[in-house]
This record gives structure tokens, sequence and C-alpha cells, in this order.
């Protein structure tokens, strides 16, 4: 994995925050970090201005430290809660219009790998449940049919969090939130399902409470979607400003949800499970990014 992107110019080095001088110094850039080892390094999300006990912020903190190639990741997002987290990552991220982000991230994807020919440029969308299975649903579905190598991470709340707690798709049935006094008419849309049937290589569904195994998922799509295809994460992210519990019980609603709703899932092609198989004996080979081309 390459540092050159975040090695200042000599002239600036000293000028540069405390901040910017850690992450060249200690952060995940040039060295093989994971979940695992979040409080030994400096990570990539520092500070967020997420509500406290935020689902959303631990799920951008977790999957930023299991992205096999940092620096050589392009983040798309779209509006939504991570948007403010995601933002404040020393990570390329682009914004789009809510619900365009597979559409754009595939045209990104595309792009990079037409000028980058010598790099994996991993493409990760990541955004929340209005997102993906409402507005940009077609969006989603139509980056997966036409087999896109890009990864799609959603981050479930189960509600439109951001602007003040309607219904998402994805809310569950007779759920009543700040702006749906009557209770979701329907169950959550079974975008997990979708995925399956959908020409993903790769899917997994997680929640925040069990932080290794949500590093280990995310760092799978990532490299299968480099090589195979496609592939989906969906993440139970709770939220307590909405969902009205303390903000310390966010682990706890997560884990509750695991014996209830959001049980682990994971499913992949025979070629993904190859690859997988073939990842445990070669690790390093096959993570790393080569360096790029000189020009
Ligand atoms: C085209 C468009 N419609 C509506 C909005 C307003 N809007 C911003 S965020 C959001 C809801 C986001 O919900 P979700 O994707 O679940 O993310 P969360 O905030 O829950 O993390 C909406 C409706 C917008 N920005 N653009
Ligand atoms: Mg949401």
């Amino acid at each position: 994995m390459s540092t050159k992107i975040i090695t200042p110019v000599a002239e600036f080095a000293e000028l540069l925050p405390q901040e910017y001088k850690d992450l060249v110094a200690r952060g995940p850039h040039g060295g093989r970090r994971s979940v695992r080892d979040l409080g030994t390094f400096k990570e990539i999300v520092d500070e967020h201005p997420h509500c406290a006990g935020c689902g959303v912020a631990l799920a951008v903190r977790l999957l930023a430290a299991a992205l096999p190639s940092p620096a050589d990741t392009l983040i798309v997002g779209t509006p939504g809660c991570s948007f403010f987290s995601l933002v404040q990552t020393a990570l390329n991220y682009s914004n789009t219009a809510f619900g365009n982000q597979n559409a754009v991230a595939a045209g990104l994807k595309r792009m990079l790998a037409i000028r980058f020919p010598q790099v994996h440029k991993d493409v990760v969308v990541v955004a929340g449940d209005g997102g993906i299975a409402d507005i940009g649903l077609d969006m989603t579905l139509h980056s997966w049919f036409r087999r896109e190598k890009i990864t799609t991470v959603m981050l479930d709340n189960e509600v439109y969090a951001n602007t003040g707690g309607q219904e998402s798709g994805m809310s569950r049935l007779g759920r009543v939130l700040n702006m749906a006094p009557r209770g979701k008419l329907f169950p959550k849309i079974p975008v997990f399902e979708l995925a399956k049937v959908s020409g993903c290589v790769y899917g997994a569904r997680v929640t925040v409470a069990g932080p290794y195994r949500l590093g280990r998922v995310v760092r799978n799509a990532v490299l299968l979607a480099r090589e195979l295809g496609p592939t989906y994460v969906q993440v139970y992210a709770p939220c307590p400003t909405n969902m009205k519990f303390p903000p310390d019980q966010t682990l706890k609603a997560a884990k509750e949800a695991e014996k209830d709703h959001y049980s682990f899932e994971e499913f992949m092609s025979t070629e993904a499970a190859e690859y997988l198989a073939r990842l445990k004996t070669a690790p390093e080979e096959r993570e790393e990014a080569p360096e790029p081309a000189k020009p």
C-alpha cells in the first residue's frame, strides 16, 4: 500500500497540523492494519459530529479501519448521517445527489480502472438505508445487474435519521417514528435477498455489535469486488436519537437485533469462495495494491 498520497512535500511538512503529522507517522497507510489493531494506530476517522451513541459513527469507524488499501480507496456517499463523518476522514470521498451513489460509483470505478491500470482502486459506496433502499434502489440494483466491480455498504438505522425521523423502506413493519406516527405499513425491503439474486458475488449482513466480523466482511467485500464483481454489506447501525434509547445502549440494541431480525448471514459465489480460500494461503501477495507505474 502506498504512503505517497499522504506524504507532504518537505517544505510543508512542518506547517501541517499535528493530526496530519500523526497520520503520516502512525496512520493506517503503508502497513496492514485492521479492526483488531484499533487503538494502536492513528485512525483515518479522527473526530465526528454525530449524536452520542450513534451506530452509524461506529460503523464508519470500523469500516474505515477494515479497508485493505485506504490510500487507494474512493468512498462514494450520499446525503444521510454517514456523510458527517465520512467528509472528515482522511479518505478520498465523493458525495452524490441523494440516491445516485451506485451510478456515480460505477462510473468512477470504470474511469479509475482506465486511468490507473496498474493499481487496484477500490470504490466503496457507503450510504444509509433510505439512500440505498428507497430513492437509490434503482441505481443500486442496476449496478449489480451490470456486475460493476464496486462494494456497496448500507448503514441501516431503519429510519431517515438525518432529516428527523421519516420512515424508510428498511424501517420495520409497524414502527412508529417521529414523522411516521401511524406506524410503518409494510415490512423491510429485502435488499439483502435482492443482492443474492441480482449479481452480487458476495454479501454479508452484520451489526455494529460484532466489530471483528464487520471488519472481516468489509475486507472480503472490497477484495472480491476488485476481482470478481459487485459485493454488498448490510450493517445494522442503531440510532439512539430516533429510536429513543439511551446513547450507551447502542451495542445492546445491536446485540438484541442479532437475536431477532439481524442474524449474521453471508453468501458468496463459487468463484468468491475459491478466491477467499486462496487469500488465506497467500494474504499479503493478494491484498497489496501495487505501486502506480511511473508516468
Ligand atoms: C433528492 C433528495 N431528496 C431528499 C433529500 C433529503 N434527505 C437528505 S438525507 C435524507 C434521508 C437519509 O436517510 P438514510 O439514507 O436512511 O440515512 P440516515 O440519515 O438515516 O443515515 C433525506 C430524505 C435530499 N437531500 N435529496
Ligand atoms: Mg437511515
